[in-house]
Parts: structure tokens; C-alpha cells; sequence
């Protein structure tokens, strides 16, 4: 592809991001419960905000996830063979991946890793950042949301398959498939089968899937969690009406809105919404439309599904996998589920 072909390439593919961003915003605000898909949270700025969210204190997840990465990082690469194929989606800053890749570069012989992000700012930043840190490992950044990104990645090892087969004999012989951070939560059960089982379509008997699972618990500890002292988690909330005023021509008034995430013990899921302090409509440029919003009434933005390890067993069973260990901390409060196809 030539420059002017690449911008052309560009151009479509924003276009078809702007069009599905209008269609789902204007589903979503003209439903009796409004709702707006929580990938919309990350433009750059929110990418920028959940990265300090994973840093604020009462935000245990990340830090608990490092921690049992970390200590379990010898065994995964163990159990992983010489030459590899990690594929992660959902990478964000990667910074979790890290803790792993510095513990396989010193034991693989040859490592691919394609992150799947869907911004592309966070994704270019932390391939740089890993590049220069883990020179040995080839990089290659995916920017796309899951489903498509799977068959990106796919479509990608063929190719990088085929290159390093010409330059080394080293051909990759497993994949890792991570998806991590408990990204997996935002999920519903039916949605979280049938991506995993997607993914399962795309592994062999040897490729192996480790998913992170944020662990049901005392619901103080997750309320805090979802509302840090600083405000990051309401200011990231927030952002997706700034998102819809500069990409959908809104006139949304951030001041009118209200943070609000709890925990649904019914439903097993933290809940985050928009609530609209005041009644009043909603202008979108963009759709040429108005949404009227009563005091009270919310946008759903988020949900983030709370599992047990029953939950999780029958998940991975359903799923055409084998639940190999559940990697947990003291507390038991997250779980880095290695999974096998069965
Ligand atoms: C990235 C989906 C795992 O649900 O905990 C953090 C996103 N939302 N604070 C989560 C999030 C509010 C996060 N995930």
C-alpha cells in the first residue's frame, strides 16, 4: 500500500467507527433503560484515565493481578514451549504482559506478540515502550475491538509464520491467548461463551488461554473500588459524554450528570451509570435528534460481572476448555484462570 492508499484505508475504516458510534448512541438513548456500550469508554483520554484508575488505591484489581502474575510468571512459562505466540486482547498499556514477557525472554527462544487494542494511541505508545524494553520479541500491535481482532491476529501469525520460517527455523509452536484485567466482566454470560468460544476455534490441543476473573466479595471493597476517593472512576464515567460532544456534535452538559456504580448482589455485577441530575433534553448534531432524559433517569455505561470459581469452571466447561489452575491471591479476591482446550 502506497501513502494515498493507506489514508484512503484510514479514512473508511473511521468512517465505519464514526457510523457505529452514531447508531449505537442513538439505539442506546432512545431505549426505555439507555444504555451505551462500555467500549466507548476508551477513547484516548479515557484510555488515559482508566490507567489511572488501575493506580488509585481502592482499585484492587490490577494491582492484585500484577501481584499474581508475578508470582506465578515461572510456572506459566514453563508450561508454555520454546517458541511463542502470545495474543492478548485487550492490552491497554501492556504493563501486566510485561511482568510475563520479562520472564519468557529470558527462557523462549522466539516470541511474537500481537497486543489487540481498540486505541490506537495507548496501543502505539505501549508497543514503542515494549519494543525498546524487550528487543527479542516481535511486536506487532492490532488495533481493532476483540472479535475482529482474533481473526486480525490469526491472519497475522499465518503471515509471520510464514516470514520467520524463511529467516529462522524457530516456527512458533503454541499460542498463549491472554485476556486479562477482568475485562472478561463487562461481559454477559452469553456474550462471555461465545467470545470465548471463538476463541477456542482458533486454538490447538497445546495453545493454552489465561483469563483474569475478578472474584466475587465483600461488597464494600468493590463499591470503594468503583468509586476512588480521587474521582478518577466518575471522571472516566463522565468523558463518554465529552466523547459524544466532540465526535457526535453533542451538547451535553457534564455538570448535569452524576457518577454512579454500585453493586447489583442480584445480578453479580458492578453497575456504572450516568444519572441525570436534572430533566432535560439531549441534542445530538450528528443523528439531528433529541433525547429527552427525566431527574433521576441514568445511562448505563458499564456493567462488571463478579464470578465465583463455580462460575468459572462451568464457563471454561462450556466453552470446550479444560480449567488447568486458578491463580488467585490470599485474599482470593481475583483469579488468573489458565485454561486448555479440552
Ligand atoms: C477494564 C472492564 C476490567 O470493570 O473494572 C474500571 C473498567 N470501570 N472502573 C472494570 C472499569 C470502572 C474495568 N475493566
Amino acid at each position: 500500500m502506497d501513502k494515498r492508499e493507506e489514508k484512503a484505508e484510514m479514512t473508511v475504516q473511521q468512517n465505519r467507527e464514526f457510523e457505529d458510534f452514531a447508531a449505537d448512541v442513538e439505539r442506546g438513548l432512545a431505549a426505555e433503560k439507555k444504555y451505551i456500550s462500555p467500549k466507548y469508554l476508551y477513547d484516548e483520554v479515557g484510555s488515559q484515565l482508566f490507567e489511572q484508575i488501575c493506580l488509585q488505591p481502592e482499585y484492587y484489581l490490577t494491582k492484585t493481578e500484577a501481584s499474581i502474575l508475578n508470582k506465578h510468571a515461572p510456572v506459566i512459562s514453563k508450561l508454555a514451549g520454546s517458541n511463542i505466540e502470545i495474543i492478548e486482547l485487550g492490552s491497554g498499556s501492556s504493563s501486566k504482559t510485561a511482568i510475563l514477557l520479562r520472564y519468557l525472554s529470558l527462557h523462549k527462544k522466539r516470541i511474537y506478540y500481537f497486543p489487540i487494542d481498540i486505541s490506537s494511541s495507548i496501543l502505539m505508545e505501549s508497543t514503542r515502550r515494549l519494543k525498546s524494553q524487550f528487543p527479542n520479541v516481535s511486536i506487532i500491535g492490532i488495533r481493532s475491538d476483540y472479535n475482529i481482532g482474533i481473526d486480525k491476529a490469526a491472519a497475522a501469525i499465518a503471515t509471520a509464520g510464514c516470514m520467520s520460517a524463511e529467516r529462522n527455523p524457530e516456527i512458533p509452536d503454541m499460542k498463549l491467548v491472554l485476556f486479562l484485567g477482568s475485562s472478561i466482566g463487562n461481559f454477559e454470560l452469553k456474550e462471555a461463551r461465545s467470545l470465548l468460544g471463538s476463541v477456542r476455534k482458533k486454538l490447538h490441543t497445546n495453545d493454552l488461554l489465561l483469563v483474569g476473573f475478578d472474584l466475587q466479595k465483600d461488597e464494600s471493597v468493590l463499591n470503594a473500588a468503583y468509586n476512588d476517593n480521587a474521582g478518577i472512576t466518575a471522571k472516566f464515567n463522565l468523558n463518554l459524554l465529552t466523547r459524544i460532544n466532540r465526535e457526535l456534535d453533542g451538547n451535553l452538559e457534564l455538570g448535569k450528570f452524576e457518577h454512579h456504580a454500585f453493586y447489583s448482589p442480584e445480578q453479580q455485577r458492578m453497575e456504572m451509570h450516568l444519572v441525570s441530575k436534572t430533566d432535560q433534553q439531549l441534542y445530538i448534531g450528528a443523528l439531528g435528534k433529541t433525547f429527552s432524559i427525566r431527574k433521576g433517569e441514568s445511562i448505563h455505561t458499564e456493567n462488571s460481572y463478579k464470578y465465583t470459581l463455580n462460575q468459572i469452571a462451568a464457563l471454561a466447561d462450556d466453552c470446550g476448555f479444560t480449567l488447568g489452575k486458578n491463580f488467585m491471591d490470599k485474599n482470593r479476591w481475583f483469579d488468573v484462570a489458565l485454561l486448555s482446550p479440552s
